[in-house]
């Protein structure tokens, strides 16, 4: 039976956010469309199989085929990412990714030093709220005034702190890590080094951003954003720790394998190993750079000024309106962001004094320079104007004469 005629309420529900998806401009930094065979191999029979364990050592019978599609996926991981040692495919995000790294490299109690969550950081870096803060001492470094990680004062807590690891990546930094520096004040006070590429991983893969593997000894990252593959996530790390890991990822933090998630890992590795797939995280880039200079040159204030990668942060700290004020307006306008702290936030987690924006999905639709001009004037005027709803309702027809331009691949 169809899902449509056995469940007609999911089925519309479903058909509801494909046209939102479709119609709407995605400008959340994290979020991407996948390609119709990624969308393909997520939803096969291989939903139906447990293989917990490894490939050639599952605890499963009937594992000889799922045991090739985790071959592909990790062999194609590696050679995606050159100087990478070993890789997990399993994890089933980016959390829980960077969940296992913490089981294998720490003890409860032990100190781990990331970046700020209000800086730019991830609730698994450390956050209070999150296991990686509860059952590990966390401390933090941040952002300077001009909105950019600071070497020497990472430095200073490091040796301050002496963490059991450091951890680099964000979730909301628009510039570029460096990690041969964040490896010599690792190795300075005797720290692991992880670098959690999540957001720009796409980027690594595309020799467009500095690479953490030679510098890190793990690397995590989500598969679906930059990267553009399934949701999920993976975990890389040095030959030497590699049976620690994938002991953290099963037995030590989840059960069975998403195999299904787990081909669709391997069909956009194979994408992103596709000589065009540089081209479209240069674009990804370009058009970033090109909406940073709109907005500025419109009197928006972004943090650090510009961007280096997929993203940027819009900071409101001087407006009368806030984060979810703007995020609001805009969606009333069919452009979707996220509201999102910014560094010395003043105002709640829930209403921000920013907004996130990203280019990873727009890009892969198939806006160029021109367009992202064109959205980043758009942008401009929403906030402008984020209290009336003549000239909102004015852009998202816009918008949405835009978007009809660009098929979503796999949704057409
Ligand atoms: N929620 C993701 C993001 O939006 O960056 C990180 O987990």
């Amino acid at each position: 039976m169809t899902l449509r005629s056995q469940d007609p309420e999911i089925f519309d529900l479903i058909m509801r956010e494909r046209a939102r998806q479709r119609d709407d401009l995605e400008l959340i930094a994290s979020e991407n469309y996948v390609s119709q065979a990624v969308m393909e191999a997520t939803g096969t029979v291989l939903t139906n199989k447990y293989a917990e364990g490894l490939p050639g050592k599952r605890y499963y019978g009937g594992c000889e085929v799922v045991d090739v599609v985790e071959d592909l996926a990790r062999t194609r991981a590696l050679r995606l990412f050159p100087g990478s040692e070993g890789v997990n495919v399993q994890p089933h995000s980016g959390a829980q990714a960077n969940a296992a790294v913490y089981l294998a490299a720490l003890k409860a109690g032990d100190t781990l030093l990331g970046l700020d969550l209000s800086n730019g950081g991830h609730l698994t870096h450390g956050s209070s709220a999150n296991s990686s803060g509860k059952l590990y001492r966390a401390v933090h470094y941040r952002v300077n005034e001009r909105g950019i990680i600071d070497l020497d004062h990472v430095r200073d807590i490091a040796r301050a702190e002496k963490p059991r690891i450091i951890v680099t990546g964000a979730s909301a930094y628009p510039r570029l890590w460096d990690f041969a520096a964040f490896r010599t004040i690792a190795d300075e006070v005797g720290a692991l080094l992880l670098a959690d590429m999540a957001h720009f991983a796409g980027l690594v893969a595309a020799d467009l951003h500095p690479t953490p593997f030679g510098h890190c000894d793990y690397v995590t990252t989500t598969t679906h954003k930059t990267l553009r593959g399934p949701r999920g996530g993976m975990a890389f790390a040095r030959e030497a720790h590699m049976k620690g890991l994938n002991s953290a990822v099963f037995p030590g933090l989840q059960g069975g394998p998403l195999m299904h998630v787990i081909a669709a890992k391997a069909v956009a590795f194979g994408e992103a190993l596709d000589p065009s797939f540089r081209g479209y995280a240069r674009s990804v880039i370009d058009n970033a750079q090109a909406m940073a200079t709109t907005l500025v040159e419109r009197g928006v204030t972004l943090v650090s000024g510009g961007t280096d990668n997929h993203l940027m942060l819009l900071d409101f700290s001087d407006k009368s309106y806030s984060g979810r004020d703007a995020e609001q307006a805009l969606g009333r306008a069919g452009i979707t962001v996220n509201k999102n702290t910014v560094p010395n936030e003043k105002r709640s987690p829930f209403v921000t004094s920013g907004v996130r924006i990203g280019t990873p999905a727009m890009t892969t639709r198939g806006l160029g320079l021109g367009e992202a001009v064109l959205v980043a004037g758009w942008i401009a005027d929403v906030l402008d104007n984020w209290q009336d709803e003549g000239s909102l309702l004015r852009i998202r027809g816009q918008v949405h004469e835009l978007t009809g331009r660009f098929p979503v691949p796999g949704i057409g």
